[in-house]
């Protein structure tokens, strides 16, 4: 962007007239915070709403867009406007349901814990632990198709260093699921050889399959099942309430309502969730999701590869914008000027892998944690 500085005539150079001009900024800064905050929707707007509100208001006004000074003020403004807002997007039914499964929990022997592949530590509920205590858990991690090779084996590593044999699913085709079905007839020999040494018939053992929204946990059970016994579609809560589902006399599966922590103030992860559809567009900007969307891809190893391909699709060269400049320079290019709809483009082509197999985030994130 322009300085207008350099233009300045010799008068306005002197410390005074420099001292008067960013008084000046300061009050046209404060304008716009005040602007912003006042002409903030009511609170039970969508968060997405919300947000384009916000953004409009914290833009650049025609005139404005060679003065440096208040470009950076814009800058600083938007970027406190969070891309995701968790706690606006917390549903009744996930209230509900996370009590409902706690009650349930004690009726189960076995918690089936599902992961989104392309976030596992982001789809970690740190609460999940606590509930089940010494119940036996089996991390699946799904979407195993939309993750390469390399990052699997990184994750595995990963988890295998602290105490957990996780099994990579694929929820539409079935792969990992007769794994996850070996390891349930284990549990049930062991559950039923102590039945029958207590005079008790033998009974099939009871799972419950439990992690955030849309990581295709009913997916999983249908494909457990070999039929179709529970609604599963590309959006997040779409599984309402508690149910459960026989297989063959076996296993009895309780599939679960996608569940989050009720605060949930990790941004970072916040995003991911946002970028993988794993939590309601009601509570995130598009526009923002996507530029976090490029600039998390940008810092990946695989991050030049992936920018070529986001080039070559959309015919503009990603490496010549800052993010959320490129996210407006497509919506110019291709989409009417409309941001958000280049947002959203952004990421269905993520979502639908025309992006590739991308895993947003990689195990050395996470080298200090410990529990999984
Ligand atoms: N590519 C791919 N898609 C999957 C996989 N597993 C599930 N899906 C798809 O992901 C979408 C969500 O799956 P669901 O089974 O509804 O997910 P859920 O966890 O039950 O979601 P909620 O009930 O909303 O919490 C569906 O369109 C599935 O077809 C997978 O391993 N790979
Ligand atoms: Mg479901």
């Amino acid at each position: 962007m322009k300085s207008t500085a350099c233009a300045a005539p010799a008068a306005l150079r002197t410390p005074a007239a420099q001292h008067s001009r960013q008084q000046q900024h300061c009050r046209r800064r404060l304008a716009v915070a005040a602007a912003a905050q006042q002409q903030r929707p009511p609170a039970k707007t969508t968060g997405r709403r919300r947000g384009k509100a916000l953004l409009q208001d914290v833009a650049l006004k025609p005139g404005e867009q060679d003065d440096e000074l208040l470009a950076d003020v814009v800058r600083d403004l938007r970027g406190g406007i969070e891309a995701v807002n968790m706690v606006q997007w917390y549903p009744g039914h996930i209230a509900k349901a996370e009590k409902a499964l706690r009650e349930q929990l004690s009726a189960v022997d076995m918690v089936l814990e599902v992961r989104d592949g392309r976030c596992p530590m982001s789809t970690r509920h740190p609460q999940i632990p606590a509930w089940i205590g010494s119940k036996p858990r089996l991390l699946l991690i799904n979407r195993k198709d939309m993750v390469g090779e390399a990052d699997r084996a990184a994750w595995t590593r990963f988890f295998a260093e602290r105490g957990h044999a996780v099994q990579w699913t694929n929820g539409n085709m079935g792969d990992g699921v007769p794994k996850v079905l070996e390891q349930a007839a284990q549990l049930g020999e062991k559950i039923n050889t102590k039945r029958s040494a207590r005079g008790l018939r033998p009974r099939p053992v009871r799972a419950v399959v439990i992690g955030f929204p849309n990581v295709g946990k009913s997916a999983l059970i249908n494909r457990l099942l070999g039929r179709r016994v529970a609604d599963s579609a590309p959006k997040p809560g779409v599984t309402r309430q508690l149910r459960w589902a026989r297989i063959g006399g076996d296993v009895d599966l309780l599939d679960a309502p996608g569940i989050i922590p009720m605060s949930f103030k990790d941004q970072i992860a916040a995003q991911r969730l946002a970028m993988c559809n794993d939590i309601g567009e009601a509570s995130y900007v598009d526009s923002l999701v996507a530029a976090a969307f490029l600039a998390t891809v940008r810092a990946l190893p695989s991050g030049k590869q992936i920018a070529r391909r986001i080039s070559e699709r959309y015919k503009l060269n990603v490496e010549d914008y800052q993010e959320e400049e490129y996210v407006h320079a497509l919506g110019d290019r291709m989409l009417n000027s409309e941001p958000e709809r280049a947002g959203q483009r952004i990421l269905k082509d993520f979502r639908t892998q025309a992006l590739g197999r991308i895993c947003l985030e990689l195990p050395q994130q996470y080298a200090h944690v410990p529990e999984v």
